[in-house]
């Protein structure tokens, strides 16, 4: 039987279980640019699969930014602290704490490195978030290090120490802040002005510093153990982004929404 023929009894009938070699031949014949096609489109999502997973690379939403804070030169050297004067402190950290002036991730990124939209946003509101930023005082630290609110949301201090503080914000745009807390206590602020990398202090315990930065839109975010940041719901369009670091300055870049920016810090 001609490929032809087997065809168009294939085609008339149009039920596989009626097929017999030659139809099946006459199939193989019709659809093999198909097949091939099919084939050449498989390898081609497992070659792409293979070199996604071997790069690491991970795609990002169209609506969001994603990067990592990269850190190179030699190992940052920083001052230790010893905590002997405040006994419980002392408990949490019998070796004493170094400076988190410049924390560096086994992974070479830094941790506590602010990133936001800086310019290309619309010229609007954005709602505030309900719940405050909660900043604990323990061990005779800071926890977080760095934090980032919006404009006249509430940054609650809380401390968890036997320890007395007395936490003093020193901005340099919005107002000064300075309120003494006992263990448990629990003070609530807020900024009602942008402003980026203002220092807060204890005045009892010198060493003990930590920055917040105040936003006017809530696409930011903050490094943490791994580095990374990720800024979504962003409308399609292209950004500046800003990094800041309290040590290493500020870095921009624009970047269109979609995309990956990593930026690098030198020390
Ligand atoms: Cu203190």
């Amino acid at each position: 039987m001609s490929v032809r023929v087997a065809e168009k009894i294939c085609f008339n009938h149009c039920q596989p279980s009626l097929w017999n070699a030659d139809c099946l031949l006459a199939f193989i014949t019709m659809n093999r640019k198909l097949l091939a096609t099919s084939i050449l489109l498989v390898t081609g999502n497992a070659f792409l699969i293979a070199q996604t997973a071997k790069s690491g690379a991970v795609p990002v939403a169209a609506d969001s930014i994603i990067g990592k804070i990269l850190y190179t030169g030699p190992a940052p050297v920083l001052k230790h602290h010893s905590l002997n004067s405040e006994p419980d402190c002392d408990k949490k950290h019998p070796t004493g704490i170094m400076s988190q002036e410049i924390v560096v991730n086994p992974n070479h990124t830094l941790q506590n490195v602010l990133v936001y939209v800086k310019d290309g946003l619309p010229n609007k509101p954005y709602p505030l978030p309900a719940t405050p930023v909660k900043v604990d005082q323990s061990g005779c630290m800071f926890l977080p290090h760095v934090i980032a609110v919006m404009v006249n949301q509430p940054v609650q201090f809380l401390n968890s120490d036997a320890a007395s503080h007395n936490v003093h914000a020193m901005p340099a745009v919005n107002r000064d802040w300075n309120v003494a807390q006992d263990r448990g206590s629990a003070e609530i602020t807020k900024f009602p002005k942008f402003e980026i990398g203002m220092p807060v202090r204890c005045n009892i315990h010198k060493w003990m510093q930590m920055y917040i930065n105040v936003l006017t839109n809530p696409f930011y975010a903050v490094t943490g153990k791994d580095g990374s940041f990720v800024i979504k719901g962003l409308p399609p369009g292209e950004y500046t982004i800003e990094v800041w670091q309290e040590k290493l300055g500020t870095q921009t870049l624009k970047v269109k929404a979609g995309t990956r920016a990593d930026f690098t810090f030198k020390g």
